[in-house]
C-alpha cells in the first residue's frame, strides 16, 4: 500500500505554520518536512548511537549480539561508540554556548576601553553584582573600569588550564562537593572540549563511565561558564529583561513595512539592527522605497534576545524560518550563527527576499555576506536594513500571503524579576515561591526548553507537555523555541492560569500577576534557570541542593547538539531530564544505563525518555512528587487538595 502523505496538519498545530507550508506546497518548494520525508527511514545505527567513522578504518556499524559485527574494526562496542559519540555531541553544544559567551566578553571589554563603541553598559548595578560574584573589586572605581576586569576575568576563564571556572562557586555547596568528588568541575571552558576530542580520538578512552564523567565536565563548562557569562555579560550591555507584552507568530509582518526577520542567536547584531531601525537616516530611505516603517521579527533565539530586552515581536520558532519566505513579505532574513537551515537561499530564490549571512564563521554559498563587525556595528545594521527595504517595492503584486495570525504575550522574566515580583522590591526574594511550594500549591517547578524537530509534530509536544504540567500545579519555567510555542499557544499569558492551571497554580499567578508560564529567554539563558533553581535553595525550606528540590527539565522536541550539553548540565546540576523524539544512545544498554540509572547516583539527577507527551509530563510530576515526599512536604499537597474538595462539596 502506497504511503499516505502527511497533511500540513499533520505537521504542526500552528495555524500560521499551516497555512505557510500549504503555500510552499502549492509552489512545490521543498521544506525541511518534505526533506524528512525525503530521508525517511531514517539509519538505524546512527539514530541508535550505533555508527561510528572516528577513524578511516570505518564507519563501523554495531550489531548488538551478533558475533563478528558486535565490535567496530578496532574492537570497539557499542557501549563505548555510544558514549564518544554523546560527548562529542556535548562538546559541539558547549562549544557553541561558550564560543557565544566569548564574543559577549570580547565586545563588553571594547565597550569598556573604547569611547566609540556602538554599544554602552547599560546596566551598571547588574554589573557590580557580577564583580562581586568574581571577586572583583567594586570600591569607588569607574564602571568603565569595573567592566573592563570583568571582561578580562571572564575571557580568561575560556584559555584558564587548571583550577576551577569562577562560576562554580555561585552553586549550592553540597553541589560543588559532589563534582569535586566526582572530578567533573571544569578547569578551562576551552579545555574541557578539547579533552573530549582528545579522548575520542581513535584509541584513546574507551570506558562509557569514565567517557561520561568528561562529557559532564565539559557540560558544566558550558552552563555554569560559558553560557552564564554571556548571559550575564549580555545584562550588562544591553540590560536585565524586565516584564513586557509582546506578540508572536508570522502575522507580526505587515503590507506596508519593511519586513526583516533576524534569525540565529548572538544579540551582538540584533541589538544594532533594533538601534538602527529607529535611525532618521534610515527611516527616511525605508520611505523612499513606499514603506511606512521597519517590522523587525525574531526567529529562534535571536527572537528571543531582542523580546526580553525590547519587546520586538517574535516572528517563529525554528522550523517556521523557511516558511517566514513563503509569505513573500520577508525582505530579508539576517542570520548569524546556530539553527539556520542552509536551504535559506533556495527557498528564497523561489519567494521574495534576500539572505544575508554576517558572520564570520558563518556563510552560506548563494547568500550575500555582509560581515558585521562591532567596531562598526551601527554603520552595519544601517546597511542591512537598507538593503532590506530595496527589496520592499520588488515583492511579487498579488502574492503576499502573510497569515493573520498572532498572539500576545507577557516575557521578560530574568532570575532578579522573579526575585522582585514574588518578594516586592524591598525584600526580593525567592520565599514566596518556596512557600508555595512547601504549602502544596505549586506542586514543582518544570524547566520546558529547546527547539522544534520535524520529526514530531511542530509545537505539538511542547504544547502538551507544557499544559499537562500546569494542570497539575507545576509551574514551568521556558526558553528558546519551546517558549515560543507556549507563546503562540497562549500559555504565556497571565490569563493563562485561570484557563489551563491547576488550582493551586492559578491562585499563586492569579495573586502575583504572573503566567503559569514563565519565559526567561534564550538557549544560553538556561543559566538563569540554573541560579534561579539556587536561589530557591539558599533560600531554604527545600533541602540544602539542587537534587533536593521537586523541579525537573525537559526538551520535547529536541534537535541540536546544544541541547544535550544543556541537558547533561542539568543532570549534573542534579536535575531530574527528559527528552523527547528520540535519545541517541538507545542501542547501547550500557551506555543508556549509564545516563538513565548510575547518574542518579552520582548526581541525584539523572537522564530519561518518553516521545509520549502525556507520558513525558506524567514522568516529570511522578519525579517531583518523588522529591516532595523526600523533602517530606507530600502531606501539605495532599492538604491543599482536601481544601479543594471540600470547596467543591460546599458549592
Ligand atoms: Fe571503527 Fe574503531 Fe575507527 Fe570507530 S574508531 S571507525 S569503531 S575502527
Ligand atoms: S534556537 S537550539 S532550535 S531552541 Fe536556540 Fe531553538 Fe533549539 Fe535552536
Amino acid at each position: 500500500m502506497a504511503k499516505q502523505e502527511k497533511t500540513p496538519q499533520d505537521r504542526s498545530i500552528d495555524q500560521a505554520t499551516i497555512q505557510t507550508l500549504e503555500i510552499a506546497q502549492a509552489n512545490k518548494v521543498m521544506t525541511c518536512f518534505d526533506r524528512l520525508d525525503s530521508q525517511e527511514p531514517g539509519c538505524k545505527f546512527g539514530t541508535q548511537g550505533l555508527c561510528c567513522k572516528n577513524c578511516a578504518m570505518g564507519p563501523c556499524r554495531i550489531i548488538v549480539g551478533k558475533e563478528g559485527k558486535d565490535r567496530g574494526v578496532c574492537g570497539a562496542t557499542a557501549d563505548t561508540i555510544s558514549a564518544r559519540n554523546f560527548i562529542r555531541m556535548i562538546a559541539g553544544g558547549a562549544s557553541a554556548h561558550s564560543d557565544h559567551g566569548r564574543n559577549v566578553a570580547e565586545t563588553l571589554l571594547k565597550v569598556a576601553t573604547s569611547d566609540k563603541s556602538d554599544y554602552q553598559i547599560k546596566d551598571e548595578q547588574k554589573a557590580i553584582k557580577v564583580a562581586m560574584d568574581l571577586g572583583i573589586e567594586v570600591g569607588d572605581r569607574d564602571i568603565k573600569d569595573i567592566c573592563k576586569e570583568i571582561a578580562e576575568v571572564s575571557l580568561a576563564q575560556f584559555g584558564q588550564q587548571h583550577g576551577e571556572l569562577k562560576y562554580i562557586a555561585k552553586a549550592p555547596i553540597k553541589r560543588q562537593e559532589i563534582w569535586r568528588n566526582l572530578g567533573v568541575v571544569p578547569r578551562g571552558i576551552d579545555r574541557e572540549t578539547v579533552e573530549i576530542m582528545h579522548r575520542t580520538h581513535m584509541g584513546v578512552d574507551h570506558d562509557p563511565e569514565h567517557l561520561l564523567l568528561q562529557g559532564a565536565r565539559c557540560a558544566l563548562s558550558d552552563g555554569w561558564g560559558g553560557s552564564m557569562i554571556g548571559t550575564e555579560l549580555q545584562d550588562i550591555l544591553f540590560g536585565t529583561p524586565e516584564p513586557l507584552t509582546s506578540q508572536v507568530n508570522l502575522g507580526i509582518m505587515k503590507d506596508d513595512t519593511v519586513n526583516i526577520s533576524v534569525h540565529g542567536h548572538e544579540p551582538l547584531l540584533s541589538e544594532m539592527l533594533v538601534a538602527a531601525s529607529l535611525d532618521p537616516e534610515v527611516l527616511a530611505y525605508v520611505k523612499s522605497k513606499g514603506a511606512t516603517g521597519v517590522q523587525l521579527g525574531g526567529i529562534c533565539c535571536t527572537a528571543n534576545e531582542i523580546l526580553m530586552r525590547h519587546g520586538v515581536p517574535i516572528m517563529g520558532n525554528f522550523l517556521q524560518q523557511e516558511l517566514a519566505l513563503a509569505t513573500n513579505a520577508c525582505d530579508a532574513m539576517i542570520v548569524d550563527v546556530q539553527c539556520i537551515f542552509p536551504s535559506l537561499p533556495s527557498v528564497a530564490a523561489c519567494f521574495h527576499g534576500s539572505i544575508f549571512t554576517t558572520a564570520h564563521i558563518a556563510k552560506m554559498p548563494e547568500a550575500e555576506h555582509i560581515e558585521f563587525d562591532t567596531d562598526n556595528a551601527l554603520e552595519t545594521a544601517k546597511k542591512l536594513i537598507m538593503r532590506a527595504a530595496d527589496n520592499f517595492p520588488k515583492r511579487p503584486k498579488g502574492k503576499v500571503n502573510i497569515p493573520q495570525v498572532t498572539e500576545e504575550f507577557v516575557a521578560g522574566f530574568s532570575h532578579e524579576t522573579i526575585n522582585y515580583m514574588l518578594g516586592g522590591s524591598f525584600r526580593a526574594s525567592y520565599r514566596p515561591l518556596n512557600d508555595n511550594i512547601i504549602n502544596g500549591k505549586i506542586r514543582g517547578v518544570a524547566g520546558v526548553v529547546g527547539c522544534n524537530n520535524p520529526k514530531v509534530q511542530h509545537d505539538n509536544v511542547h504544547v502538551t507537555v507544557i499544559k499537562e504540567l500546569i494542570k497539575n500545579d507545576v509551574l514551568v519555567l521556558t526558553t528558546g523555541c519551546g517558549a515560543i510555542a507556549a507563546a503562540k499557544a497562549g500559555l504565556l499569558k497571565p490569563e493563562a492560569a485561570a484557563e489551563f492551571a491547576g488550582p493551586g497554580l492559578a491562585e499563586v499567578c492569579e495573586t502575583v500577576g504572573i503566567p503559569p508560564v514563565i519565559h526567561m529567554g534564550s538557549c544560553v539563558d538556561n543559566s538563569r534557570i540554573l541560579i534561579a533553581a539556587t536561589a530557591m535553595v539558599k533560600e531554604g525550606g527545600l533541602g540544602d541542593d539542587l537534587s533536593d528540590l521537586p523541579a525537573c527539565g525537559s526538551a520535547p522536541e529536541w534537535m541540536s547538539e546544544k541541547a544535550i550539553s544543556i541537558g547533561q548540565y542539568f543532570v549534573s546540576s542534579g536535575v531530574y531530564t527528559i527528552f523527547g523524539v528520540t535519545f541517541p544512545t538507545l542501542g547501547a544498554e550500557g551506555t543508556t544505563k549509564e545516563l538513565f540509572e548510575h547518574m542518579e547516583e552520582q548526581y541525584g539527577g539523572k537522564w530519561d525518555f518518553e516521545a509520549d507527551p502525556i507520558k513525558h509530563a506524567q514522568k516529570m510530576i511522578e519525579h517531583i512528587d518523588k522529591k516532595r515526599k523526600a523533602l517530606g512536604i507530600d502531606k501539605a499537597r495532599e492538604r491543599v487538595l482536601a481544601d479543594m474538595d471540600a470547596r467543591r462539596e460546599i458549592s
